[in-house]
């Protein structure tokens, strides 16, 4: 007989991040509470991405719409849409936000243990040609009672106790890590829940695809200028590898994992620290790189022993699979030997 058009054993976000939940019995609930909430404002901001097209053509975006209100960019109506969900799961103490200067530090009657840094739409510059673009989230869990302090958000990468993102594309991805492994799982829009379609993702060890924008190869130093050199001309024999570079980084990231390679934002005389966040964007992708058996490098140290000096500051990233990674940092440190 034909395979059912439903599947019944449905393994929906909620009954994973519950089922993870069972396995530390002192758990009060508070992180499937809260990841329950970054959950609902991706399907929000998924709602209004696949409408800002049609608006666009009905004339509604960055103009006024029929009740003549100044229509909201997306990335600061994505970025409300967080915050609020954030602060009303009453699970958190500090958020970091791409789109907010400061820090916001949650009153005390809505207090909870953790800080979530985040970019609500990384890559919004692309939404008006159809590019994916996507939420990154990273969280740290403050010890209990602790006084919420900045230092709390400026903790290294390796002390996250989660990381994800939310690509959307053409479908609404959602990949997350708690620490065991990466999972990705796919919104399903008659049912208003995210499927898991990608269990214990993995990292292919070495790929066949470099990404950067070559455009900035006037600027780049030793080591990057010497790397992207062999992948266009190896010297071992090997084939050139492919340049796959969309612009947009939840989307080179989510291809870079599923497909292997190295994606790379290094530092140039244009921008000496890079151009990616430490917080939001370098931290949560090396996070997740690592738990898919890659990794990531600053050029100097892998990505997530950096410790960040304040809320917005950058840095160089080299990320991808495992082997690849490798090639780039023998080629820093022969480099960081001579100098
Ligand atoms: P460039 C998008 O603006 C973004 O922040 C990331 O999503 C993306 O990886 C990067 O910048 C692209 O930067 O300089 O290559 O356009």
């Amino acid at each position: 007989h034909s395979a059912d058009a439903f599947r019944t054993d449905l393994m929906t976000i909620t009954r994973f991040v519950l089922n993870e939940a069972s396995k530390y019995p002192e758990s009060r609930g508070d992180f499937s509470i809260l990841i329950s909430n970054i959950v609902l404002g991706c399907k929000f901001v998924c709602a209004a991405v696949n409408k800002a097209g049609l608006a666009k053509l009905i004339g509604l975006a960055g103009e006024t719409n029929v009740q003549g209100e100044e229509q909201k960019k997306l990335d600061v109506l994505s970025n409300e849409v967080f915050v609020k969900a954030l602060v009303s799961s009453g699970r958190t103490c500090i958020l970091v936000s791409e789109e907010d200067e400061e820090a916001t530090f949650v009153e005390t009657t809505k207090r909870g243990r953790y800080c979530v840094v985040f970019d609500p739409l990384d890559g919004s510059s692309n939404i008006d040609c159809g590019v994916s673009i996507g939420t990154i989230f990273g969280i740290y869990m403050m010890n209990d009672g602790e006084e919420p302090t900045l230092e709390g958000a400026l903790q290294p990468g390796k002390n996250m106790v989660a990381a994800g993102y939310c690509m959307y594309g053409s479908s609404c991805t959602f990949v997350m890590s708690t620490g065991s492994g990466v999972n990705g799982f796919t919104l399903d829009p008659s049912l208003g829940e995210f499927i898991l379609t990608h269990p214990d993702i993995r990292i292919p060890k070495k790929g066949k695809i470099y990404s950067v924008n070559e455009g900035n190869a006037k600027n780049w130093d030793g080591p990057t200028a010497k790397y992207v050199e062999k992948c266009k001309f190896p010297t071992d024999g090997s084939p050139a590898k492919s340049l796959r570079y969309i612009g947009s980084m939840v989307a080179d990231v989510h291809r870079t994992l599923l497909y292997g390679g190295i994606f790379l934002y290094p530092a140039d005389k244009k921008s000496p620290t890079g151009k990616l966040r430490v917080l939001y964007e370098v931290f949560p992708m090396s996070f997740l790189m690592e738990q898919a058996g890659g990794q990531s490098f600053t050029g100097k140290e892998r990505s997530l022993d950096l410790v960040p000096k304040h809320i917005h500051e950058r840095s160089p990233i080299f990320l991808g699979s495992y082997d690849d990674v490798e090639e780039i940092k023998a080629l820093y440190a022969a480099e960081a030997k001579n100098s």
